[in-house]
């Protein structure tokens, strides 16, 4: 039976994956490289440092270990603008109730973001008491979709993986809760998610009983 829930935040919980799409797409504007939707969802779920290596190669330029510190840092920097204003208001539809109908039917909860930034958003929410357990960016090794994140996650709340759900909207993110030898429950379109075992719109859709039991 399944015994704990790990969302992903970014894209899951609130729309925060929209604010990395604008402070990426401006960055890469100003060397010159293309950036569109689609070319984003490569880099949904993907850690600062290897989505700016993805976004730069792109580019004829080669760039020093320094320039891209001084670029990641400067996408960094829009990002927090775009989301220092954040309220609970920007939580997703059905985030709050499905962190809840979690918690009520006995199980525990874990947060899997690669962002550094998702303590600060978590606050900004005012949800960090809504989860058992808060995978710290700052110490992992891998980026998604390796499945350390997840791993870690199940790890710290003491659920073999077998019995947890992962939350995922992108790509790189479903990669990861599978190879961690999770369910992974994909949020957004079935057409992108391909390797999702099953996939919702929204977190509205949420319905707990339909993947827990067993
Ligand atoms: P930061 P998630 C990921 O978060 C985002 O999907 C990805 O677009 C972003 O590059 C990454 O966090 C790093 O974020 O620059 O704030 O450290 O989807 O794992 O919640
Ligand atoms: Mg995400």
């Amino acid at each position: 039976a399944i015994e704990a829930v790990i969302f992903d935040l970014d894209g899951v919980l609130a729309d925060t994956a929209h604010f990395h799409f604008l402070a990426w797409r401006e960055l890469a504007q100003t060397q010159g490289i293309d950036f569109d939707e689609t070319f984003n969802e490569c880099l949904k779920g993907v850690d600062r440092m290897a989505s700016l290596e993805l976004i730069l190669r792109q580019s004829s330029r080669n760039y020093t270990h320094e320039e891209k510190q001084v670029l990641a840092n400067k996408k960094n920097q829009h990002y927090q603008q775009l989301t220092a204003t954040m309220t609970p208001a920007d939580l997703l539809p059905g985030a709050r109730e499905a962190l809840e109908a979690v918690r009520s039917a006995g199980l525990k909860t874990g947060l899997a973001s690669v962002s550094k930034n998702a303590f600060f958003i978590l606050e900004r929410l005012e949800i960090r008491d809504c989860f058992d357990d808060v995978v710290d960016a700052a110490l992992l090794t891998h980026t998604k979709p390796h499945p350390e994140i997840f791993l870690t996650a199940a790890n710290h709340l003491g659920i073999d993986p077998s019995a947890c759900i992962g939350v995922e909207d992108s790509l790189a993110g479903i990669t990861s809760i599978k190879a961690a030898g999770m369910f992974a429950l994909g949020i957004g379109s079935a057409n992108v998610l391909t390797d999702a075992d099953l996939v919702i719109p929204d977190l509205r859709h949420f319905l707990l009983n339909d993947y827990a039991v067993n």
